[in-house]
C-alpha cells in the first residue's frame, strides 16, 4: 500500500482551478512513497504483473521507431501499488474537491514514462501533441472530468514537464483536438490558436506534489533533455452521473481511427451497452465517497482517514 498525505482543501486553490483550467497540489507522497512508484513503474515496463489479468491496453512506443515514450492504460489493473493509489478515498476526495461534485468515479488511469534524451534530445519523439481530453473521451456526458498528474521526481520544462494554456479551458470543445499522439507542438499550436490567447504556461511540480486540469484545458509536453526518466501517474475521473452519450454519428462506420468518437471504455459496458448507461461498475470504480466494499471488491489495502 501507497501511503498518501492528507492535504488541506482551499478555496483558492478551486478558484485558480476554475480560472487558469489547472492547479498544482501540496505534497501528496512522500519520497519513500515515490521511490516505490518509480519501481512499479519499472515493473510494469518491464511486464512485471501482480494479478492475473493482464494489461487492458498495450504497452506500445509512439511512432515507428519511437522508444522515447512508454504508456500504459489502466496500470491499475496489475500492478498492486498503483492500485492502491488509483483507488485511494484520499485521492478521491481531492478529484471531489475540484470537480465539485459528490460521487467521483475513475475513467481510466494512465502510466507514461517519458525516457530520458540528454541534453540534446530535440528531437519529437518524446513529445505528446497539444490536445483537449475531452476531444478524446467524447462518448462521455460530462465535460466536467478532471484529471491528476502525479510527479515522481521533479518536472519542469527541461524534462519535458506537461505544459497548459492557460484559459484554454474556456474555450470550449475545438474541431479535431484529440491529437495527444501528434508530434509537432508548433503547427498545432497554429492550429488551435484561433483568435485565442496562447499562453503556454510550464506545470512546475515537484516530486510527490500533482497537478489537476480540466478535461477541456489544452495541453502537451515536449522533449525530456535531461539524463534522468520523467515519470508521471495519471488520474482520470468523472464526477456523479456520467454516462455513455451513444454513438456520436451513428450513421458513420466505426472505423479504428474514429478516435474521439470511439473509446476502449465502451466496450467495457458489455455487449448491451446503450445510450446512457452510467460509466459505473466493477471497470469504473467509485473512489469517492469511500466504501468499505471497496477494499474486498478489488482486493487491495487502501490508505483512508479512519
Ligand atoms: O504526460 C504528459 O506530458 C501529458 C499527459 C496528458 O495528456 C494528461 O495527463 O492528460
Ligand atoms: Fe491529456
Amino acid at each position: 500500500m501507497i501511503k498518501i498525505n492528507n492535504i488541506s482543501l482551499e478555496t483558492e486553490d478551486l478558484n485558480t482551478y476554475k480560472e487558469k483550467g489547472y492547479v498544482i497540489t501540496s505534497k501528496i507522497f512522500e519520497d519513500s512513497e515515490i521511490e516505490k512508484l518509480k519501481k512499479s513503474f519499472l515493473r510494469i515496463f518491464d511486464n512485471d504483473y501482480d494479478r492475473d489479468i493482464y494489461p487492458f491496453d498495450r504497452v506500445y512506443n509512439h511512432g515507428i521507431d519511437n522508444k522515447l515514450l512508454l504508456k500504459l492504460n489502466n496500470g491499475w489493473w496489475v500492478n498492486d501499488e498503483i492500485r492502491s493509489v488509483i483507488l485511494s478515498p484520499k485521492i478521491g476526495e481531492i478529484m471531489a474537491f475540484y470537480m465539485e461534485t459528490p460521487e467521483v468515479r475513475i475513467w481510466h488511469d494512465q502510466v507514461v514514462l517519458k525516457k530520458s534524451g540528454g541534453k540534446n534530445n530535440t528531437g519529437n519523439d518524446g513529445n505528446i501533441g497539444w490536445h483537449q481530453d475531452y476531444a478524446h473521451w467524447q462518448v462521455s456526458s460530462s465535460t466536467n472530468m478532471a484529471t491528476m498528474w502525479i510527479a515522481l521526481q521533479d518536472t519542469f520544462l527541461e524534462n519535458g514537464g506537461m505544459r497548459t494554456i492557460v484559459g484554454s479551458h474556456k474555450w470550449g470543445l475545438q474541431n479535431d483536438a484529440d491529437t495527444f499522439h501528434e508530434k509537432d507542438l508548433k503547427s498545432l499550436e497554429n492550429k488551435f490558436k484561433d483568435n485565442h490567447k496562447w499562453i503556454d504556461e510550464p506545470c512546475i511540480i515537484k516530486a510527490g506534489h500533482a497537478s489537476v486540469h480540466h478535461c477541456l484545458s489544452f495541453h502537451g509536453s515536449g522533449p525530456n533533455k535531461t539524463n534522468q526518466d520523467r515519470m508521471g501517474l495519471i488520474i482520470h475521473c468523472m464526477p456523479k452521473g456520467t454516462f455513455y452519450r451513444g454513438r456520436i454519428n451513428p450513421k458513420n462506420k466505426i472505423k479504428l481511427g474514429s478516435k474521439g468518437n470511439r473509446h476502449a471504455n465502451v466496450p467495457l459496458l458489455g455487449p448491451n451497452a446503450r445510450k446512457g448507461d452510467l460509466f459505473l461498475g466493477d471497470n469504473f470504480p467509485v473512489i469517492w465517497p469511500f466504501s468499505n466494499e471497496t477494499e474486498k471488491k478489488y482486493n487491495i489495502k487502501l490508505d483512508k482517514k479512519i
